[in-house]
């Protein structure tokens, strides 16, 4: 059955190829992002049962309007995706006051924003289901330069998952889910902050319509979490928790 379903960072990327992919399908969807001629455009070609709104992630007041838009367009809504976020480019030694609150505001309050507009409206209705797209680089260093992006999703994990037993007594039509991706080719590094000029998408990524396809299931069939490329990525993060030293040992080997 089609589903009202809100997508935040939905100009470009992850957001714009799930968009595609749900209004192919038939579902209803308010889209946001601050660059209203991508995102009017998209929602343009999507069909009339898209629509836009022009929403700046860290501003809590226009992820509320983003709500209101939602509910005054749609009366309802079942899905709401927090997808929207930024890269950093500098290791830890190298980080700023500024490089840290950049990166808390637009993955981690973000979101939070997005919860808390959203959830009183599940609880009113017993149902709904929260996403936040999160990164794979939240459990594995991986990539030193992007450390404090993936410090925001690390928190962004524990804010989901306290988010999630919170609600499961009361509310147990409410679903909470986490995203993990690993790199997908989309312009995230080429937008992170102090990006290098030749950044460019990184070598084997996952492309934009499979991770598109595993969060479509995910809306079909709600659990805790996923990662996008569970093959790859659940043996590494089963295989770092066992034993972290000798994970970082293999690493560093590479
Ligand atoms: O990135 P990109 P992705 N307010 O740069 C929007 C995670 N992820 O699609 O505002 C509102 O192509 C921006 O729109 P605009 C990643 O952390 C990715 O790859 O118009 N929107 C655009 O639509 C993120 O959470 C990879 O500039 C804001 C979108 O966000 C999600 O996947 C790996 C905004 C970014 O599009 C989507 O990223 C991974 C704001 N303040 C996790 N700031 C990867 N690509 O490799 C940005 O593990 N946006």
């Amino acid at each position: 059955m089609s589903k009202v379903i809100v997508i935040t960072g939905a100009s470009a990327g992850i957001g714009a190829q799930l968009a595609r992919q749900l209004a192919a399908r038939g579902d209803y969807l308010m889209l946001g992002a601050r660059s209203a001629k991508e995102l009017n455009q998209l929602a343009r070609s999507c069909g009339r049962d898209t629509f836009a709104y022009t929403t700046d992630v860290t501003r809590r007041q226009d992820v509320n309007r983003l709500r209101d838009e939602a509910l005054r367009t749609f009366d309802h809504v079942d899905v709401w995706i927090n997808n929207a976020g930024r890269g950093i480019t500098r290791n830890v030694m190298e980080l700023t006051d500024a490089d840290i609150d950049e990166m808390i505001s637009v993955n981690l309050k973000s979101a939070l924003y997005g919860i808390q507009a959203i959830v009183p409206h599940f609880q009113e209705r017993g149902q709904g289901h929260l996403i936040n797209v999160s990164s794979m680089l939240s459990r594995i260093p991986f990539a030193g330069f992007r450390s404090a992006y993936s410090a925001s999703k690390s928190a962004l994990n524990t804010l989901t998952a306290n988010l999630r037993m919170d609600l499961r007594a009361d509310f147990p039509g409410i679903q909470v889910s986490l995203v993990l991706p690993g790199a997908v080719s989309t312009g995230f590094a080429a937008n992170s902050l102090h990006a290098p000029e030749d950044a460019a998408a990184m070598q084997g990524a996952q492309s934009v319509e499979e991770v598109a396809n595993a969060i479509i299931e995910l809306i079909d069939q709600p659990r805790a979490e996923i990662y996008t490329n569970p093959e790859v990525q659940q043996p590494q993060v089963r295989s770092y928790y066992e034993d972290v030293a000798a994970f970082e040992d293999r690493l560093a080997a590479r």
